[in-house]
């Protein structure tokens, strides 16, 4: 027996924590906390630990699958299912057009630098608009702030953890999330030592989070942040607690930005938001006053109908306060890999270039709200999608009215899914194509990871052999393409997003490879060696040998705002008109409905990653078992009749789900929390069993029901009833 040990790094989350596998006979058997990591140094999540269990999984797809008409699979070999694929698809393109063919990159695949590149290649060979993401249930809107306030969509200013004095966290639950648009995979550490060295820590949250019980807490009413925000913002300026010189010389549009706020203070919000006139101006006076201040926000923050407007005032809390790129403040950072840069560019990262076929939603950086994917299938006419290709995602549980999008998925002419497992979406595929793990390709980080206080770069190669007939993603993307007639790189005009790569097809040594490509722009980067001419600097090699990683800067930069702001004025825009529009409309919301008294909103759970990891036992066991519990109040419970660890009926405009009651006051009256992805009925078999509901079914994907600017589904703020189940008349098989 050989027993190997491999340093690595976990890809499931944002925080990318060291780890190091232990591989016997080329079989993965363990998973341990890397203590020489020198951003996670020896912490891991239980998630982390338990990827062993996906990995082994003995339900995961390990060889390709092909549609029965029964509705079953056979298992085929990748050539047959190659040649099929790539012969309808070509059927497709030939009569359609390649706008026939949609796409949907799920969220595993933002880990990996190659799947992302290389679907988004043949994407734009095919010249199609159909791009999905779960960014529209996530962080485009933060996307779209960024684009308006700074000019540069793919920037995700981020809090100077290690150096500020005041962290207003709004919307985010790191201590179980791990934290997302920022790197800090120690983020407890990190924000005890705030309070230790004698600063804040404020958590805005409808519920008492893990994070908001160990700080202060401040509890608002689910999707009213703007008021709140607005209302600080109206204390600051009517106080005289802005920064003036700092507003002078870095922005534009501070009046307008000042009689918008000026009709929001907190005594005519308070009812509204459910916190105390008293509580925000004490709030506003501490972030002014505070040595440096960082206002930081997350799903939370995105998910509600205002979402792109709540993103901005969160930064435009920062600006005017003179927090903005300095340190302990707000920060930006430069790619150590710098795609982005370059797209930003080169003009690739679009904002409202091109709208919608339904709803007319503006694209963000090319993709079009996930929402509106099942009408996308099922309306005729020029533009219908009639082949989807769905990578690493699983929309029927992850995106608004799923039960739509199942029912639509069987009436395309091709559905190709490259995926780990059968699951809610791919049982309706074609094709279920195996994908390797994390653990079985080499990568490198980029992307997210430059939200980091601390300049960071780990590349990692496979730590075993990708098990069966699994095959990297974009081989498949490349495969397919070839198959096609089609060559992604080498010919014929790519568009705008072709200019990124003019320059690096003169310098490639050979076939142009993922790899090759971001081991490029890694030489290219801030940090590079520009091929030799910056000595000591990063290349692939010199990265190769330091395998825990390295750090490239104790802290992010500062001070460089007139290089990442792509405003022509160089100037950070605080009242652009798209949201003096949306504060001007915050007046008319729907009217409350009486027969939806109660607003849902989401949860996430330590033990659980979004729809993909319940046919873990190692997550799954535990003193009790593991199952979906929607936390309601006593006082609502009380009403509706409803007892602890009873059943719940929960009803919104848009569907009906059943699922357990957790009686708890750590959501205040008023507010139902329920956690999503779960509800199985794939090939995990585990995750099956464990019952629960899909969250989805509640929440619409009516293009008038989408946020207006970056078309976030609006997943948080949700009008719902509770009503009781009939225990002895409930179906048989719903308790497990
Ligand atoms: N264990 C675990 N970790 C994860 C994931 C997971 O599924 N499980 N998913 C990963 C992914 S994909 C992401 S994007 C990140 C997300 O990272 P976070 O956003 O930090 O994660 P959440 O726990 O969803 O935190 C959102 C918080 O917003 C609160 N909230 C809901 N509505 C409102 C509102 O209207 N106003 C305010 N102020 N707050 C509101 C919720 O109560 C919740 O505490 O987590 C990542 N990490
Ligand atoms: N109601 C509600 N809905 C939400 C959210 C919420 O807070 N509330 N959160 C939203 C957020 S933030 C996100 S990010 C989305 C996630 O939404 P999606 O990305 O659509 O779904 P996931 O549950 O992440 O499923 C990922 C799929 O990828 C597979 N997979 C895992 N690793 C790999 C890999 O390396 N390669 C391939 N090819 N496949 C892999 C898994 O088996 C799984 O089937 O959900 C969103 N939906
Ligand atoms: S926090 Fe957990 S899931 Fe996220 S990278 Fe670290 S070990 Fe992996
Ligand atoms: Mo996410």
């Amino acid at each position: 027996m050989t027993t190997e040990q491999h340093v690595t790094y976990c890809r499931i989350c944002e925080a990318l924590c060291g780890v190091i596998a232990t591989v016997e006979d080329g079989r993965l058997v363990k998973l341990r906390p890397d203590v020489d990591n020198p951003l996670s140094r020896g912490r891991v999540c239980p998630k982390g630990i338990a990827m062993v269990d996906v990995q082994n999984d003995p339900d995961r797809v390990l060889t390709p699958l092909r549609r029965r008409p029964d509705g079953g699979f056979d298992e085929v070999g990748w050539d047959t299912a190659l040649a099929d694929i790539s012969q309808r698809l070509r059927r497709i393109v030939d009569q359609h057009g390649g706008g026939a063919v949609a796409h949907y990159l799920g969220n595993p695949a933002a880990f990996g630098y190659a799947t992302s590149l290389w679907h988004g290649l043949f994407m734009k060979r095919l010249n199609s608009p159909h791009q999905y993401s779960p960014g529209s249930q996530d962080i485009s809107s933060r996307f779209v702030a960024s684009r308006l306030l700074y000019g540069t969509i793919s920037q995700l200013p981020f809090p100077d953890l290690p150096r500020t004095d005041f962290l207003l966290m709004l919307g985010a639950n790191p201590l179980v999330s791990h934290a997302s648009a920022l790197r800090s995979p120690r983020i407890k550490d990190d924000l005890a030592d705030i309070v230790a060295r004698g600063g804040r820590v404020v958590v805005v949250d409808p519920r008492r989070t893990e994070t908001a019980r160990s700080y202060e807490h401040v509890a608002v009413r689910p999707d009213t942040d703007a008021w709140l925000l607005l209302s600080m913002l109206n204390v600051l300026f009517e106080e005289g607690l802005t920064d003036d010189a700092a507003i002078a010389q870095q922005t534009t549009g501070v009046d307008q930005l000042r009689s918008a706020a000026a009709e929001f203070p907190p005594e005519r919000t308070a009812e509204r938001t459910g916190v105390a006139a008293s509580v925000v101006r004490g709030l506003a006076r501490d972030f002014a006053s505070a040595p440096s201040a960082a206002a930081y926000g997350r799903t939370g923050a995105c998910l509600g109908r205002h979402a792109t407007l709540v993103c901005f005032l969160l930064d435009a809390l920062s600006v005017v306060t003179g927090n903005l790129d300095r340190p302990g403040g707000t920060l930006f950072g430069r790619g150590v890999v710098p795609l982005e840069e370059f797209g930003e560019r080169a003009g690739a990262l679009s904002y409202d270039q091109v709208r919608s076929r339904v709803g007319n939603h503006p694209d963000v950086m090319g993709t079009f709200p996930a929402a509106i994917m099942a009408e996308e299938i099922t309306t005729a006419g020029a533009g219908q999608i009639r082949a989807l290709i769905s990578t690493a995602g699983n929309p029927v549980l992850s995106v608004p009215n799923g039960k739509a999008l199942a029912d639509a998925l069987p009436t395309l002419d091709l559905f190709v899914s490259m995926d780990l497992y059968v699951n809610e979406t791919n049982r309706h595929a074609d094709y279920v194509l195996p994908a390797t793990t994390f653990l079985e390709r080499r990568d490198l980080q980029w992307g997210f990871a430059a939200a980091s206080p601390t300049v960071y770069m780990q590349s990692t190669e496979a730590v075993v052999a990708p098990y069966g007939q699994a095959r990297e993603e974009w081989r498949v993307y490349d495969d397919i393409a070839r198959l096609m007639g089609m060559s992604l790189l080498a010919q014929g005009p790519l568009g705008r997003f072709n200019s990124m790569f003019v320059f690096l097809e003169r310098v490639a040594p050979a076939r142009l490879t993922p790899r090759a490509i971001f081991e490029m722009l890694l030489r290219l980067g801030p940090y590079g060696d520009r091929f030799g001419l910056r000595r000591g600097g990063l290349n692939a090699r010199r990265l190769r040998a330091l395998p825990h990683g390295v750090v490239l800067a104790e802290h992010a930069p500062t001070g460089i705002l007139r290089e990442m702001v792509q405003h022509s004025d160089k100037r950070v825009h605080l009242a652009p008109n798209e949201i003096l529009a949306e504060i001007g409309q915050l007046g008319d919301r729907h009217p409350d409905d009486a027969a939806f008294p109660l607003l849902m909103i989401g949860l996430r759970e330590l033990r659980s990653h979004n729809s993909w990891m319940h046919n873990s036992e190692t997550l799954m066991r535990g003193a009790t078992p593991r199952r979906h519990r929607a936390r309601v109040n006593p006082t609502d419970a009380a009403d509706a009749g409803l007892v602890d660890g009873g059943r719940v009926r929960i009803v919104s405009p848009s569907g009906t789900i059943d699922t357990e009651v957790r009686v708890t006051d750590e959501v205040g009256p008023g507010t139902v929390a329920v956690p999503h992805g779960w509800g199985h009925d794939g090939g995990w078999l585990r995750a099956n069993a464990a019952g629960g509901a899909n969250v989805n079914d509640l929440t619409s994907s009516r293009s008038e029901d989408l946020e207006r600017l970056a078309g976030m589904s609006v997943l948080n703020g949700v009008a719902v009833r509770l009503e009781r189940i009939d225990e002895s008349a409930s179906a048989p098989g719903l308790h497990v």
